[in-house]
């Protein structure tokens, strides 16, 4: 520690001055975006609201460090003190999912999926994965996607009538097209996700599984979606996510696949990993094995219903009828406008959704039927089912405004910024 006083000394000594001085323009812009983020309530269900402590570990010296390779064999000297942080984000990765091998380079999810891909498959092999314009992921092989055009993917959507994955569908599709690997996860499915039912089609067509678990990867660890860990070869996720670690990505596999994947990872696609990244996921992954975790996890889940609740009470059309996980898909078309309408008007009234196509959407992904909602980040601050009610119905005034008034002025929305900034100062960000 009294290095560490001491370093900080001689850096004031030595005239390192801080951001808002070096780089006011940065700093000015870093400080409005705090604002944006404590003043607005944000619903994008990827994102979250990491802690004190993980913010903390990200804006260290760490970032100054190569490092490539793994821990014991790098091929950069002055390597102890990383080697023993990735090590233990490696560790207690492994022990938060009861995984046999873990990877926590990937500087992000798409670059885990691109990792997977590397290992598992050559260039050109038939993929079975959701389809994005069902709520897929660009990575799970988008024709404009590196995936979709070095692979053969060919896909799964849900049922029409039910707007959920149907397991005889994607074996009908599996046995046709005889895939080399089946993914599963998605961005914007808001049904639990039978991995053991898709791992048995994948054991039929003797394909491997992999599952992307991005969006619901603190939802598994907390034990409140069933693990895809023990079904699936490989399993990829974002840590920023539900998991509400810093942004990036990690990978688990059986032990049977660990070296192709390590080896794809660097070298690969990656060059020197990101030791100030890792060492914040390292904290994020602590922080998900405390029991606080598991409540925290269930309370999404219980704010996602409620608010979703609050929603169909007013008339709204859920896709899928409702929510099992953090985020639920509303079908505007009743109501006459547009995705993109309603992602306007409600980050009006300081309210952030993104705007999402339903499935067999009529409309075009800049303009899309429907709005994904998601509470991660309001069970952060502490919210609770309450206060899901009371957004819900700000929400339903806000896009009952603009579907009365489309193509003209919208009127109501000073009230609810007020009702929004009500909950805002109620609930603070803590970090
Ligand atoms: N873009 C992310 C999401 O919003 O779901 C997925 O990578």
């Amino acid at each position: 520690m009294a290095a560490v006083e001491q370093w900080e000394t001689e850096a004031r000594r030595l005239g390192q001055r801080p951001l808002d001085e070096v780089d006011p323009e940065v700093a000015e812009a870093i400080g409005l975006e705090r604002v944006r983020q404590a003043e607005k309530l944000g619903l994008i269900a990827s994102e979250n609201l990491v802690s004190r402590a993980v913010l903390e570990a990200e804006g260290t010296v760490l970032t100054n460090k190569y490092a490539e390779g793994l821990p014991g064999g790098r091929y950069y000297g002055g390597c102890q003190y990383v080697d023993q942080i990735e090590e233990l984000a490696r560790t207690r990765l492994c022990a938060l999912y009861g995984a046999e091998h873990a990877n926590v380079q990937p500087h992000s999810g798409a670059q885990a999926n691109m990792a997977v891909y590397m290992a598992l498959l050559h260039p050109g092999d038939t993929v079975l994965s959701m389809d994005l314009a069902h709520g897929g992921h660009l990575t799970h092989g988008s024709a404009v996607n590196f995936s979709g055009q070095l692979y053969r993917f060919v896909h799964y959507g849900v049922n029409r009538e039910t707007e959920r994955i149907d397991l005889d569908e994607v074996r009908a599709v599996a046995e046709r097209e005889r895939p080399a690997l089946i993914v599963a996860g998605a961005s914007s499915y808001p049904r639990t996700i039978d991995f053991a039912g898709l791992a048995e089609v994948a054991r039929a067509v003797n394909a491997l599984f992999m599952v992307d678990m991005a969006h619901i990867a603190g939802l598994v660890a907390a034990g409140v979606h069933p693990s895809p860990v023990p079904h699936a070869d490989v399993v990829t996720t974002t840590t920023h996510k539900t998991l509400r670690g810093p942004r990036g990505g990690v990978i688990l596999c059986r032990a049977a696949h660990a070296k192709a994947i390590d080896k794809a990872v660097f070298p690969g696609i990656q060059g020197g990993p990101l030791m100030h990244v890792i060492a914040a996921k390292a904290v994020c992954f602590r922080e998900a094995a405390e029991p606080a975790f598991g409540a925290y996890q269930r309370q999404i889940v219980a704010n996602a219903r409620a608010l979703a609740g609050t929603l169909a009470a007013r008339g709204f059309r859920l896709v899928s009828g409702g929510t099992d996980n953090h985020l639920f898909i509303v079908d505007l078309r009743s109501q006459g406008i547009s995705g993109r309408q309603a992602e306007r008007a409600l980050d009006e009234a300081g309210i952030v959704v993104n705007k999402q196509l339903i499935p067999f959407d009529p409309l075009p992904p800049m303009r899309t039927s429907g709005i994904r909602v998601g509470t991660p980040g309001v069970s952060s601050r502490g919210m609770g089912e309450a206060e899901m009610t009371e957004i819900g119905n700000i929400m339903a005034d806000v896009l009952g405004a603009v579907g009365r008034e489309r193509g003209g002025a919208r009127s109501g929305t000073e009230g609810t910024t007020q009702r929004v900034r009500a909950l805002t100062a109620r609930f603070p960000v803590r970090a």
